[in-house]
């Protein structure tokens, strides 16, 4: 085993280490990276309100998997038919209500996946620009800290 999960702070030591003693016992001179695939992916379908020229809000849900040797995060995601999207995670506050707040990534761990589903994490679409239908495919751009952007296709399902 040479490829080791390493924290991100530490890459540029490691990659130090490679330099300073070459030929050191590994085969494999990759440095540590994610490598992450995403699957799942699909958004709430929402009707016009009667009286309304669009819906309010939808979210979209996805599974992001890491296969790599190094965290990333989901730092941001990108649709035009929303005028804003934020990352979001449902909680119950103190009343037992449930309810959601904005956060500014989602961690997906080396080995790991990150799951955005109903109830938990989620991308949140406010101020749809028009109706989403069921089978639909909508773009989404996904932004990632290490890995950069990742377009997704996701399907328009019912909840
Ligand atoms: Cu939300």
């Amino acid at each position: 085993m040479c490829r080791q999960a390493l924290p991100l702070r530490l890459i540029r030591q490691s990659l130090l280490v490679f330099l300073v003693m070459p030929g050191v016992g590994c085969d494999d001179p990759a440095p540590p990276a994610p490598d992450l695939a995403v699957r799942d992916a699909w958004v709430r379908s929402a009707a016009v309100p009667e009286g309304m020229t669009a819906p309010v809000n939808s979210a979209a849900y996805l599974t992001i998997e890491n296969r790599g040797d190094v965290p990333d995060r989901l730092v941001g995601v990108s649709f035009d038919g929303a005028k804003r999207v934020e990352l979001h995670e449902s909680f119950v506050n103190e009343q037992g209500i449930a309810s959601m707040r904005p956060v500014d990534f989602v961690e997906v761990p080396p080995g790991g996946e990150a799951r955005l589903e109903p109830g938990g994490l989620h991308v949140m679409l406010m101020g749809l620009v028009g109706p989403l239908s069921v089978g639909d495919s909508v773009l989404t751009v996904l932004q990632f800290e290490v890995t950069g952007r990742v377009s997704v296709i996701a399907v328009v399902r019912q909840l």
